[in-house]
């Protein structure tokens, strides 16, 4: 009868990755999931869905934009080194922040650092859950070195 077993299981166990030996980032992510209860108005933003990567020495999201309102991040690291993710505010055009040395400073003129994931460590996969306002974002490592290096990607909210 029921012989053949269901793969959807190796989904929800992508889902609910434990980074182990590291219980402070899982904590995190899991706080971010609990947080979302607490937004309201933004219904219809159900589909707001972004997962991407980060590696050396590039951001990549898909899709690449959303809908005004709550955002999910997943991102996982795939490089060989640790990386950060942070949710940039910005008009400036993707790639085209102006560094202080090898990064740019937070704050900076005419950008916004809404939030961001820590530095992860290659391998593990965080989640960043979000309410954004429509404007022009850019996501990006800003890690010494890594911004100049390539990681950096334009977002739209609209
Ligand atoms: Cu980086």
């Amino acid at each position: 009868m029921q012989k053949s077993m269901i793969r959807i299981f190796g989904v929800v166990a992508v889902l609910s990755t434990v980074t182990m030996g590291c219980a402070a980032d899982g904590n995190d992510a899991a706080g971010n999931v609990a947080a979302d209860s607490s937004s309201a108005g933004s219904s219809a933003n159900e589909g707001n869905f972004i997962s991407g990567t980060v590696e050396e020495w590039k951001v990549s999201v898909s899709p690449n934009a959303a809908t005004a309102g709550e955002v999910k991040f997943t991102i996982e690291n795939k490089g060989t080194i640790g990386h950060e993710f942070l949710v940039v505010k910005t008009d400036i055009l993707d790639g085209k922040i102006t560094l202080d040395g090898d990064h740019f400073s937070e704050p900076s003129p005419g950008l916004e650092v809404i939030d961001e994931i820590g530095e992860f460590p290659a391998g593990s996969t965080e989640l960043l859950v979000l309410s954004l306002e429509a404007g022009n974002y850019q996501l990006v490592c800003n890690l010494p070195g890594h911004y100049a290096a390539g990681m950096h990607t334009s977002f739209v909210v609209s």
